[in-house]
């Protein structure tokens, strides 16, 4: 028996375990009931006196080694971190987060609103799909206008017409018929044209336009407030002048230019050679348009203006394709920085 003992110390001592699996096979091949200690015991009751004597002892020790080694072995397993935890390569760098990125036009968009709200202005908006009074006619369009052709604006519906806005002049007719001046508001938004699409032109874009009614606003509040935005715009340095224009909605009407911010006015292709390039177009508000809205052009005056966004983008960004606005090519969005 005493060989029996040693042989089975040296079997527990040997007994490798890993896991809580092998712990449990240990358990049961050693100290369990029906284990090998245990049966060892019941075999030493058979056992004569003098063997008793000699192997008790030694079976006592099997019984602690074996109980011993269990119990440090448990401990470990629940104090080791847990499998998953151990598999991490703590040193692989990070696979970064894909953030998504806001669109050159909104971007362009908040800078331009940004600049008015700080001059006072509000923002206010109006529908995409609208009938032909807030369009054309309350604007002062004569009947005979090219945008009121089929070929030149998206038709909804004809007789009565109703169509896609060509511009977003519909609000300020809204906002004037709703609200008595004083009016200082900005208005951006999506319009449309009925044109073939290329590099310059397409069948949606985006502008913001603006309009202050008011007793006494005269043309030099025009000339010093879009000046002011084109020097918040496009930097201090910008230089900025005034052509006269048409427009049925404005009198008298101007076209505004910057001075072109690749050359700085020298003359390139970007200015075609001139030295300007046109950002906006603006005018009195037409005394017609301030009647058609119940607002006595006698006792007020206003002035408003209309800038393409994709326009500013552009000057903005370098941007030398309109299509490239809507292509949703991530390579493109992903170039304009957030605004934070
Ligand atoms: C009301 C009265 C007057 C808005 C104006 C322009 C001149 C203009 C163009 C710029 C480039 C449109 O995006 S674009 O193609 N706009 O030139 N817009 S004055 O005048 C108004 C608007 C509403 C009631």
């Amino acid at each position: 028996m005493e060989q029996k003992i040693n042989s089975i110390a040296e079997e527990v001592k040997s007994f490798s375990i890993a896991s809580k699996e092998t712990l449990e096979n240990f358990r049961l091949k050693f100290i369990s009931k029906k284990g090998m200690v245990p049966s060892l015991f019941d075999e030493l009751k058979q056992a004569t006196a003098d063997e008793k004597k000699k192997v008790g002892k030694l079976l006592n020790d099997l019984k602690q080694l074996a109980e011993a080694k269990f119990k440090s072995a448990q401990e470990e397993l629940e104090n080791a971190p847990s499998e998953t935890a151990t598999n991490i390569d703590l040193s692989l760098p990070v696979v970064p987060n894909k953030l998504g990125n806001q669109h050159p036009l909104s971007l362009t968009r908040y800078r331009i609103v940004e600049v008015f709200e700080r001059l006072g202005f509000s923002l206010a908006d109006g529908p995409e799909i609208e009938d032909d009074e807030h369009n054309f006619t309350a604007l002062n369009f004569p009947l005979n206008h090219p945008a009121r052709e089929m070929q030149d604006t998206f038709f909804v519906e004809k007789n009565p017409d109703i169509l896609l806005r060509t511009h977003t002049s519909n609000v300020q007719i809204r906002l004037m018929k709703k609200q008595k001046p004083p009016i200082r508001a900005i208005m951006p938004g999506r319009v449309f044209r009925n044109e073939a699409i290329s590099a310059r032109a397409h069948c949606f874009f985006h502008q913001v336009e603006g309009l202050y009614v008011d007793k006494n606003v005269g043309f030099a509040d025009l000339k010093q407030t879009l000046y002011h935005f084109a020097q918040e715009m496009y930097g201090k340095d910008i230089k900025i002048r005034y052509r006269p224009s048409f427009f049925p909605f404005t009198e008298p009407s101007a076209e505004i230019d910057i001075s072109c911010l690749i050359c700085k006015g020298k003359g390139c292709n970007i200015c075609k050679h001139s030295g300007w390039v046109e950002i906006a177009g603006s005018g009195m508000v037409h005394p017609n348009v301030l009647r058609n809205c119940g607002i006595d052009p006698e006792e007020y005056t206003g002035f408003a203006f209309g800038m393409g966004i994709e326009r500013v983008t552009q000057l903005l960004f370098q941007v030398n394709d309109l299509r490239l606005y809507s292509e949703n090519d991530i390579r493109f969005l992903k170039q304009f920085k957030p605004v934070v």
